[in-house]
């Protein structure tokens, strides 16, 4: 396919997304199982998208699909495979010069395969060598600190509880997940400001609001059944405004592809009543102008008698260090908040205006907000704009970060975490009448350093593509390979197959489309989407083989070969699922009668303490923190090289990917097709640097420690992007975050502020010289 730009000029969703789904459907190769598969999407009954986390409502019957739901089904539910006949025909150092695309498009994972490094081949190994491998390296540790237990957020909560049981069991809390990569910041943040680290409002919320906010998220193509309900929000006359550098379409107009007369007239509907384009890493400033306009005018309200702008009642009665907010409020000059902002006094207020007015506001953000320096203080900004104005624990109004992965946020429910409260380990010890460490363990940042400094020797990772997802990518490579065990327990073929340690293993495991039959009969599992919901998922397709495991007999028979029947039966509990909802029934609060509970259409809520106005916070209220701004958004070991940037770089999703799952090269809202190695740059940027449209170049990282972190040959596409930004996408791009360029008390690596110099493309330089001699 050649690479093709067109700006695109239609609305989001529409005829595009159905022609897409068509295009997935069909390249499955089992049009008329998968059918039935998308219908059953998201209902009672069904399995749940693993797509993103968004939320459904309970009551609707409708198509609960979206286009990249639907891609996301197709692309796991396909009848191409790669069993050992595959690897036999292709060594692993041939797979490495392919695609990432190409690696996973060649199907699903069928059998255990291990890596044999004479050959350079994977062979097949039985299930029972497999688990028997494992337990004689786990076994074999000197201290269980030794090991690296990595989770991706598409497991299950009955998988997930297995998987920390038998990790702690072992005797660690090392565990790494992509949350660390995502969301974390949020977590930190709301935690110490409110006392839990999840969202607060539900869908109902979304139908109730008159203020919806939106910061660093592109729901159009990472979370498009957000578009009805903003859609349905604009037309009843809420304000929805929306921060980010690029207009992307999903945030701007929407034709719903199960409304006849909105398609077949082709119209649409608005998304949006506002748009502002901070700087990169600017929302932080924005948010603090916009408090400090609030603080403004509730001074002038105080001395003029006039009706209250902060809702005072709520400031006396629940919070906790309002005074040095304030304070701080005072001391933030309007020339730092501009400039940093990248917005005008002028747009901050009338981003307070409209804030102002309404009486019911919702803000929602992703990772536009959390992949930064100081994504944890901005977080916390907006909670405590939030704050000001009482727009917690009341119907329609509250917190929404928008997760990604359809189960990370009941992944950490379960326990995957690298710091446990002592609440947890205190319930499992009192179940399971076992001690468990204590001591905290290893994000994934520090699981990178520790397996580069020879300190990891067994790297497990249930679901995931740790080698692409992270930063630093040659490095993270070379950390992989210093193993001596590298498990992966996947459903397709990735890079992180391909950086095995010195021993290593690939499991292949059911989906969430596929049914699951164990010995007591076909199964389901569980999940939690971002709204705190907890449902039942049933697979609907018969696995392509019957060498395909579930994850939770996977762990089960990992943690029968390495502990015996210790804490628990392993394998009665992967016989029956039940049992370990049991068993979460009996050590995870708000998890009572778990499996009644589960039989209900749209399963039950999770009660989030916000809303009954309860703070777990060492104040026990909700807490300001006096967070100053940043000094300068450009890290100091930037600082410390000298250079001056050429631009900040964002990296981000395209609309064919899911993570670093490339679906295709086509980017449809931003117009890009057939390519992903763009960069998009403002056409004044292209001018200022020396270079020409369309010419390629090599994005170089300004970090202080000399090593030269380079990905090349990027086209430079003229785009509306904001002077002295650019983007492109992941996981392309990771090779420029340095590993220590992460969020402060969060560790997820900042990879929305790269500051990266243009250099010309080597190649385009050849180009240019036999242009020049012909
Ligand atoms: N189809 C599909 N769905 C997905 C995923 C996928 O890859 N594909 N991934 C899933 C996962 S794990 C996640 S976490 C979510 C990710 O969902 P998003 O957070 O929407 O994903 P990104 O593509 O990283 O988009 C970040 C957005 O933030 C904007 N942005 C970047 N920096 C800034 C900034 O400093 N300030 C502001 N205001 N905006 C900024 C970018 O322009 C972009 O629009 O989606 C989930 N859903
Ligand atoms: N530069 C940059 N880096 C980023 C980001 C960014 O915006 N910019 N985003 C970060 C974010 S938000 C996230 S969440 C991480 C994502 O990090 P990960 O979650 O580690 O990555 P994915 O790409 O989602 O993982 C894809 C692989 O998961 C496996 N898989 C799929 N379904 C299943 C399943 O049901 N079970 C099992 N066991 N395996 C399965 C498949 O083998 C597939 O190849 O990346 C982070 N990295
Ligand atoms: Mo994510």
């Amino acid at each position: 396919m050649t690479a093709r730009y067109k700006p695109y000029k239609g609305p989001a969703a529409g005829w595009g997304a159905l022609r897409s789904v068509g295009l997935a459907w069909l390249d499955s190769k089992q049009p008329i199982k998968n059918l039935r598969a998308m219908l059953k999407t998201n209902q009672h009954g069904g399995f749940d998208c693993p797509g993103c986390a968004w939320g459904d409502s309970a009551e609707s019957a409708h198509i609960k699909f979206c286009e990249n739901g639907a891609k996301a089904v197709n692309w796991e539910a396909t009848s191409r495979a790669a069993g050992a006949d595959f690897f036999a025909r292709h060594s692993v150092s041939q797979l490495r010069e392919q695609s990432d695309y190409w690696l996973e498009y060649q199907g699903r994972l069928t059998e255990p395969m291990r890596y044999d490094r004479a050959s350079d081949h994977y062979v097949p190994v039985s299930w029972e060598q497999a688990f028997a491998l494992i337990a004689s390296h786990l076994n074999a540790l000197e201290s269980p600190h030794q090991a690296e237990f990595y989770t991706s957020g598409r497991a299950s909560n009955e998988a997930a509880f297995l998987y920390q049981l038998f990790v702690r069991t072992l005797g660690t809390n090392n565990f790494p997940d992509c949350s660390n990569m995502c969301h974390e910041a949020s977590g930190v943040a709301l935690d110490a400001c409110l006392g839990t680290g999840k969202g607060s409002v539900t869908l109902a919320d979304f139908a109730l609001a008159d203020g919806i906010f939106i910061f660093g998220q592109n729901p159009g193509t990472n979370h498009p059944r957000m578009l009805e309900p903003l859609k349905e929000a604009v037309k009843r006359g809420a304000q929805v405004v929306c921060f980010n550098p690029l207009r992307e379409r999903g945030l701007e107009r929407f034709q719903h592809p199960q409304n006849p007369l909105e398609m077949l007239s082709n119209t649409s509907s608005p998304l949006n009543t506002a748009f502002f384009r901070p700087a990169l890493g600017g929302d932080m400033a924005a948010l603090r102008g916009i408090a400090k306009c609030l603080w403004y005018w509730e001074q002038q309200a105080l001395e003029q008698s006039g009706p209250a702008v902060f809702d005072r009642g709520f400031l006396a009665e629940h919070c906790h260090g309002v005074e040095s907010y304030l304070a701080l409020l005072d001391d933030s000059p309007w020339d730092q908040i501009t400039q940093q902002s990248g917005l005008s006094r002028d747009e901050i207020e009338q981003v307070a205006q409209r804030y102002r007015r309404c009486e019911r506001v919702i803000i929602c953000w992703a990772m536009g907000i959390t992949q930064h320096h100081h994504a944890v203080a901005t977080i916390q900004e907006i909670a405590h704009l939030q704050m000001l104005r009482g727009q917690l624990g009341k119907p329609g109004a509250g917190l929404c970060p928008v997760r990604g992965h359809s189960n990370v946020q009941g992944d950490r429910t379960m326990g995957i975490n690298e710091r446990p409260s002592s609440a947890l380990l205190d319930a499992i010890e009192r179940q399971f009448a076992i001690a468990v460490p204590r001591r905290q363990g290893h994000n994934t940042v520090e699981a990178i350093n520790a397996m580069l400094a020879g300190q990891i020797k067994v790297f497990v990772a249930l679901g995931g593509n740790f080698a692409q997802a992270t930063p630093d990518t040659p490095r993270t490579h070379q950390a992989l390979q210093r193993c001596e065990l590298t498990v992966q327990i996947s459903t397709k073929l990735n890079r992180s197959h391909l950086t095995p340690g010195r021993d290593a293993l690939i499991l292949p495991c059911l989906g969430r489309t596929d049914i699951d039959i164990q010995a007591s009969g076909p199964q389901a599992v569980s999940v939690e989407d971002s709204f705190s919901m907890i449902h039942a998922s049933y697979g609907q397709l018969p696995p392509l083989s019957g060498q395909m495991r579930s994850e939770p007999a996977i762990i089960a028979g990992m943690a029968q070969a390495t502990l015996g029947n210790r804490p628990v039966r392993w394998s009665e509990l992967a016989d029956d699922y039940a049992r370990i909802r049991e068993l979460i029934s009996a050590t995870i609060p708000g998890f009572e009668n778990f499996n009644q509970r589960l039989a209900q259409p749209g399963g039950f809520h999770l009660a989030n303490p916000v809303n009954s106005l309860t703070w777990d916070t060492p104040a026990a209220k909700a807490s300001f923190s006096a967070n100053p701004l940043p000094k300068v958004l450009l890290h100091e070991r930037v600082l410390a090289t000298g250079q001056t940037p050429d631009l900040i770089l964002q990296t981000l999703r395209s609309h064919d990917q899911y993570n670093t799952t490339i679906y295709g090269l086509n980017d449809r809202y931003r117009g890009v097709q057939g390519t992903r190695e763009v960069l998009f740059i403002n056409a004044l940027d292209i001018q200022r640097l020396g270079f020409v449209p369309g010419q390629k170049v090599d994005l170089v990282a300004l970090w202080d420690d000399g090593v030269d972190r380079r990905v090349k040959g990027f086209t430079l596409l003229e785009f509306d992007v904001p002077p002295g930004q650019a983007a492109a996408y992941y996981p392309e791009t990771n090779p420029l975050v340095a590993l220590d360029s992460y969020g402060e008390g969060s560790f997820t690596p900042a990879s929305k502020f790269i500051a990266v110099r243009l250099e010309a493309s080597a190649a385009d330089i050849a180009n240019q010289i036999n242009v020049a001699l012909q």
